[in-house]
C-alpha cells in the first residue's frame, strides 16, 4: 500500500525532500503542528503526496524535520479527522482520498449494495460475525418475537471501493434467514430468495462519536463524528424482518431526503416540536 513517496521526496526524478529541516518556516508563521499540516496538505495539493502514499513513521517525520514527536502526531491526528489522511492500525499513516462523500437516499428502501453500486462505486463486506442463537429479551422486544426465539446476527463491516464506510450490525428472525452462511454479500437479496422481502422501514439517524474499536474498524481516529443509523424493517404483514444497527463514519456519506408538501397541505405545518426525528421509508 506504501506508494513511492513514503521517504517523502519529490515525484518525476526530483530529489528535494518534502520533509526536511527548515521546511516548516520560521516562528512568525503560527504553531508547529499547524505549518506541519500546511506542510502535508501543500504536498497533496502540488501531487507529491498522492492518494494512498504512506507518511514518514512519526519517529522519522520528527527527526527529518527537527520537531517533537509530540508536535507531529497532534499535526497527523489533526489532518485524520479532517480525512485528509487515514490511519491504518499497525502500518501507519496514508493519504487520504479526495474528499467524496456516497450519496444514500432517504426516501426509498434500497440496500446498501443497491445504492453503492447505483452511484457507481464498488460495494464490499468484510464479515465481524455470522452467528444464530436465542434473542436475548432486547432482540426479542425490536424484532417483534418471543425471548428465547432463534435469531440470527450478521455483523459486517462495508467497504466502498475497498475503504470502510460503516459497520452494521443486523439481526433477523431466524425463520427469515435460518443460516447465517446463506448470506453472500447481500442481505437483502438473501431475504428477496426466502420471499421476505421487507417493504416498508423506519430509520433514526443520530450523530455520535466513534469508540476505540470502531474507530479501529472504520481506520478513523478515535472520537471522531459518525452517524448512529438504526433501521427496522417490515414485511407486507407488519412483522419485522429486520433491525439493522449502523455506524457509518462522518465524512463517508450525504443523507439526502427528497421533501414535498403533502397533497393536502398537511406538509405546511411542522406540528408540535418533537424530540425525535424520524423518517420513514418506503
Ligand atoms: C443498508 C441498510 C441496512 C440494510 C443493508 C442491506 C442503511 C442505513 N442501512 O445498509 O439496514 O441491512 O442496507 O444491504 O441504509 P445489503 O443487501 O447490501 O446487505
Amino acid at each position: 500500500m506504501a506508494g513511492p513517496a513514503a521517504e517523502g521526496t519529490m515525484r518525476g526524478g526530483a530529489t528535494t525532500p518534502l520533509f526536511r529541516p527548515g521546511r516548516l518556516g520560521g516562528e512568525e508563521a503560527g504553531p508547529l503542528y499547524l505549518r506541519l499540516q500546511a506542510l502535508i496538505r501543500a504536498g497533496i495539493a502540488e501531487g507529491r503526496l498522492r492518494t494512498n502514499d504512506a507518511l514518514p513513521a512519526e519517529r522519522e517525520l520528527a527527526a527529518q524535520l527537527g520537531v517533537s514527536r509530540v508536535t507531529v502526531r497532534k499535526a497527523l491526528r489533526g489532518l485524520v479527522d479532517e480525512g485528509v489522511l487515514r490511519q491504518r492500525h499497525g502500518s501507519g499513516t496514508y493519504v487520504g482520498r479526495p474528499a467524496e462523500r456516497i450519496r444514500q437516499p432517504l426516501s426509498r428502501l434500497t440496500s446498501f449494495t443497491e445504492d453503492m453500486t447505483a452511484s457507481g462505486h464498488v460495494p464490499g463486506t468484510r464479515w465481524l460475525d455470522r452467528s444464530s442463537g436465542p434473542a436475548t429479551a432486547e432482540e426479542a422486544e425490536l424484532l417483534g418475537i418471543a425471548p428465547g426465539a432463534a435469531v440470527t446476527r450478521l455483523t459486517r463491516l462495508r467497504l466502498v471501493d475497498g475503504d470502510p464506510v460503516a459497520i452494521e450490525r443486523a439481526i433477523v428472525p431466524a425463520t427469515a434467514i435460518p443460516d447465517p452462511a446463506k448470506v453472500g454479500t447481500s442481505l437483502y437479496d438473501a431475504l428477496a430468495s426466502a420471499g421476505m422481502q421487507p417493504v416498508r422501514a423506519v430509520q433514526r439517524l443520530a450523530a455520535v462519536s466513534l469508540g476505540e474499536s470502531e474507530a479501529r474498524l472504520l481506520e478513523a481516529a478515535p472520537g471522531s463524528a459518525a452517524v448512529a443509523i438504526e433501521r427496522i424493517a417490515y414485511l407486507p404483514g407488519g412483522s419485522v424482518v429486520e433491525c439493522t444497527r449502523s455506524h457509518y463514519r462522518g465524512d463517508a456519506c450525504d443523507f439526502v431526503a427528497e421533501l414535498s408538501l403533502s397533497p393536502n397541505g398537511a406538509g405546511t405545518d411542522a406540528g408540535p416540536a418533537s424530540p425525535t426525528h424520524q423518517t420513514s421509508q418506503g
